[in-house]
C-alpha cells in the first residue's frame, strides 16, 4: 500500500470546533479502507492543532511553521458556531492549498450549515466538506480528495 500518496493534513479551527475527533474518524475510517494501514501510520498523515494557535494572536505564527509539513491546510469550522475565528482571506497566508470542513452537520440546521460555508468560503477555503464525525456523513468527498482511500 503506497501511504506516500496521501496527503498530509494540518487541522485548523478553534477549541471544540471537533479537530481531535475528526482525527479519530478518518483514522478509524482510512482503517476500514485500507486494513493493512496501522492506526499510527495513518495518525502521521494529521497534524492535529491546538485551538489556541487560532485564538490568540500571538500564537498564530505557530501554525504557519506547523503547516510548513502539511499539503493541505484544512479549516474546521463547528457549523453550531455562531461566529468564527477565520479571518478574511486566512487562507492567503498559506502558500498550500487550503480546504474547509465544517463539523457538527448532524446537529445543526440547514441555515447554521449554510452560514459556516459561508465563514470558510471568506476564509478563502476552496473546497469545502459538510461533515459529522459522528454519523459519518461527508468524509468519502473529504478522504478521497486527500487520497486516503
Ligand atoms: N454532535 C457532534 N459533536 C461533535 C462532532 N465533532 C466533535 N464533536 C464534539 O465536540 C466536542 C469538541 O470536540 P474536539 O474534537 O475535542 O474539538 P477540538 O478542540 O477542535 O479538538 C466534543 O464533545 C466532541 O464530542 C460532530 O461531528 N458532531
Ligand atoms: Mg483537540
Amino acid at each position: 500500500m503506497d501511504n506516500n500518496k496521501k496527503k498530509t493534513i494540518i487541522l485548523i479551527g478553534r477549541s471544540s470546533a471537533g479537530k481531535t475527533t475528526m482525527c479519530q474518524y478518518i483514522g478509524r475510517e482510512s482503517l476500514r479502507y485500507k486494513k493493512t494501514q496501522t492506526v499510527e501510520v495513518v495518525n502521521q498523515t494529521m497534524i492535529d492543532t491546538p485551538g489556541e494557535y487560532l485564538e490568540r494572536n500571538c500564537y498564530r505564527g505557530a501554525l504557519q511553521v506547523s503547516s510548513t509539513d502539511a499539503d493541505v491546510i484544512v479549516l474546521v469550522q463547528d457549523a453550531t458556531e455562531d461566529g468564527s475565528m477565520f479571518p478574511p482571506a486566512y487562507a492567503s497566508s498559506f502558500s498550500k492549498p487550503v480546504i474547509g470542513v465544517v463539523t457538527k452537520s448532524d446537529i445543526a440546521d440547514e441555515r447554521q450549515i449554510e452560514r459556516a460555508v459561508l465563514y470558510l468560503k471568506n476564509a478563502g477555503a476552496k473546497d469545502i466538506f459538510i461533515t459529522s464525525s459522528v454519523n459519518g456523513s461527508g468524509f468519502e468527498g473529504l478522504l478521497k480528495y486527500l487520497d486516503y482511500e
